[in-house]
């Protein structure tokens, strides 16, 4: 894999006006105490910190129509879109470190723009217990982090849905779901009739790992820019306890792992979103350090000299 010449921006966005707990704000700063960019510098990967974006307070107040704390969510994803713009712009892979998954509406409303100009392909790896389809209308929260991407398919807010500069900024090709296992009733109709692909945890359990990536990976080519949005609550609660929202039964250790590696043997990864690490439900970081040996991975530590990865 060549990893070589990949030049990395990390891009904290420390937001939790999107989730129901408070917290995933100190996300950005557990994965730098953690050693990210060291972890990553020693792969052999050129690292810029570019520090954290500032933005709104969190008001911590009740949903109003629907949806909790919209201005300041709208306010973060333009901040959070306009600084991953501007490293994709400069050739550079962005690494959002969140923050909740509200942002990724900015960021992959960013990498959408940014492909679209390019004329590349866009495919979204979406690593995640929870399909994040809901609307106003269907979500038994607000919570906008359980959103983005009916926003990203034109199911939202207009500021949130038109933020790639075209609505809606992704189709059904364009995006895997992978780990799923938490989807409320409105959003599982929903998100039928969207057609998206989703890889539950019984297709892994019956498939297993290794041939769910080949399917999420497949139809690949040299011109696709491969995005990876990471919710950290993908991986199962018994090695990652640092979220807001915990579901058993998630990918273990190792088959959390082998999805980061296939990936890594892409050697396509152009973008990361690492989102609801939440330090104040962690244990001694630990689970900082488990995304820390998932993102070494991704990014194409291995154990052995890897020869003809396909
Ligand atoms: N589906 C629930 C729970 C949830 C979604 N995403 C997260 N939690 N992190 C909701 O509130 O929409
Ligand atoms: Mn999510
Ligand atoms: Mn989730």
């Amino acid at each position: 894999v060549d990893i070589q010449n990949k030049r990395l921006s990390l891009i904290g966005v420390p937001t939790d006006v999107g989730a129901g707990h408070r917290g995933s704000s100190m996300g950005p700063e557990a994965l730098r105490v953690a050693g990210i960019t060291q972890s990553l510098e020693k792969l052999g990967l050129d690292v810029r910190d570019c520090g954290n974006i500032h933005g709104p307070a969190n008001p911590w107040q009740a949903p109003v129509n629907g949806y909790r704390h919209l201005e300041q969510v709208i306010e973060w994803n333009w901040l959070a879109h306009d600084a991953i713009y501007a490293q994709l712009q400069e050739g550079r892979l962005p690494v959002m470190l969140g923050g909740d998954h509200c942002l990724g509406v900015g960021s992959i409303s960013a990498v959408a723009r940014y492909c679209r100009e390019q004329q590349k392909r866009l495919r979204v790896l979406w690593l995640d217990a929870h399909t994040d389809f809901n609307t106003a209308e269907l979500s038994p929260t607000g919570n906008i982090h359980g959103m983005p991407v009916a926003c990203l398919f034109g199911y939202g807010p207009d500021a949130l849905v038109n933020m790639s500069g075209s609505n809606p900024a992704l189709d059904a090709d364009m995006i895997r779901q992978i780990g799923i296992r938490s989807v409320d009733t409105g959003e599982k109709h929903f998100i039928h009739e969207a057609d998206i692909e989703v890889f539950d945890m019984r297709h892994i359990d019956e498939t297993g790992m290794r041939q769910t990536m080949q399917e999420a990976l497949y139809g690949l080519d040299q011109n696709t820019h491969l995005h990876v949005s990471f919710d950290v609550d993908f991986l199962d609660p018994d090695i990652a306890p640092g979220v807001g929202t915990t579901v058993r039964g998630g990918p273990n250790y190792r088959e959390a792992q082998l999805c980061m590696e296939m990936i890594a043997d892409t050697g396509m990864m152009a973008s990361l979103d690492i989102v609801e690490l939440n330090p104040a439900l962690d244990v001694r970081n630990l689970t900082a350090e488990i995304v820390l040996d998932m993102v070494e991975s991704l990014f194409g530590q291995s154990t052995l000299v890897r020869r003809n990865v396909k």
